[in-house]
């Protein structure tokens, strides 16, 4: 049963999101993934959103761009937490869908990810789960040491490129 679903506001902006998609499947999650419009669709948001928990999802990720309103209309239908990942495009690059998001009105309130943040908001998502599931703690702890074992090899190939171009004489 899917706990995560992501909600995008047109399938234009699925690149963004399928990274935070892989990395839910990649905690052996399964996901539940719908495209649909506050404005073209609203019916079918609405739809997603109010039936979310029934269904067994414990968080949403909701995806959009432009004046993207999805993520605080998917809010206005659940009291599950939803985080809203603004997506770039368009002539402001998405500043508005950055201010859309995260600029909610007290009441109603969303989680705001960078621009283009979709593989965040899959791990704060996962971030959330861990609060009840220990495996995923456990998991999301491993991530952070492998992420730290991957900077840290990086810098000693930094760090021996540096040592390769210094003049002789020099440190
Ligand atoms: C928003 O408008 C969508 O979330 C998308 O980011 C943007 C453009 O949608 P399409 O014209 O590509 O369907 O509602």
């Amino acid at each position: 049963m899917a706990r995560v679903g992501i909600i995008i506001g047109s399938d234009s902006d699925w690149p963004v999101m399928e990274p935070g998609y892989k990395q839910l499947r990649e905690f052996g999650l399964e996901v539940e993934v719908l495209a649909a419009s506050a404005h073209r669709t609203p019916e079918r948001v609405r739809e997603f959103a109010a039936g979310a928990r029934r269904r067994g999802l414990e968080v949403i990720i909701a995806g959009a761009g432009a004046a993207a309103h999805l993520p605080g209309v998917v809010a206005s239908f659940t009291t599950l937490p939803v985080i809203g990942v603004p997506i770039a495009g368009g002539a402001l690059k998405g500043l508005d869908a950055l201010f859309s998001i995260v600029q909610m009105p007290p009441g109603v309130p969303v989680a705001a990810m960078a621009v283009d943040g979709g593989k965040n908001a899959a791990l704060f998502a996962l971030s959330i789960l861990a609060l009840g599931d220990q495996a995923i703690a456990d998991r999301l702890e491993e991530f952070r040491t492998a992420q730290a074992d991957a900077v840290r090899a990086k810098d000693e190939v930094l760090q021996a490129r540096i040592n390769g171009l210094a003049p002789s004489g020099s440190k």
